[in-house]
């Protein structure tokens, strides 16, 4: 609601309790094909990640069938997954990425 002051200033005043934003987790999928290689690279460039933490992830997804590779706001959740679906397609692979809300 909205309430006018002395001198005219508009002030907003909360009546509704805002939630902060859903975050998603960014998740890399196992499979057989995709080169090792080329996982530790995508996690390194789309995720901002040292050479050390990429492989550990990668070995976590290799592992495991799944790894989070970052957790995000939805549009820049999405952004990433369209990107790194993108690159494998383009390079062969058929590596998947998900996000997941946390
Ligand atoms: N499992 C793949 C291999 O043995 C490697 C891989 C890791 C693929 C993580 C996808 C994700 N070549």
């Amino acid at each position: 609601m909205a309430n006018k002051h002395e001198n005219s200033t508009v002030i907003e005043r909360q009546t509704e309790k805002l939630k902060p934003p859903s975050m998603y987790q960014v998740v890399l999928l196992n499979d057989d094909y995709t080169p090792m290689e080329f996982v530790v690279i995508v996690i390194q460039e789309y995720f901002n990640k040292g050479r050390e933490t990429a492989m550990q992830i990668m070995l976590k997804v290799h592992r495991d069938g799944k790894g989070v590779c970052g957790v995000f706001p939805k549009d820049i959740a999405a952004t990433k997954v369209d990107l790194v679906m993108a690159y494998a397609r383009q390079a062969g692979h058929p590596l998947q990425c998900v996000m997941e809300e946390v």
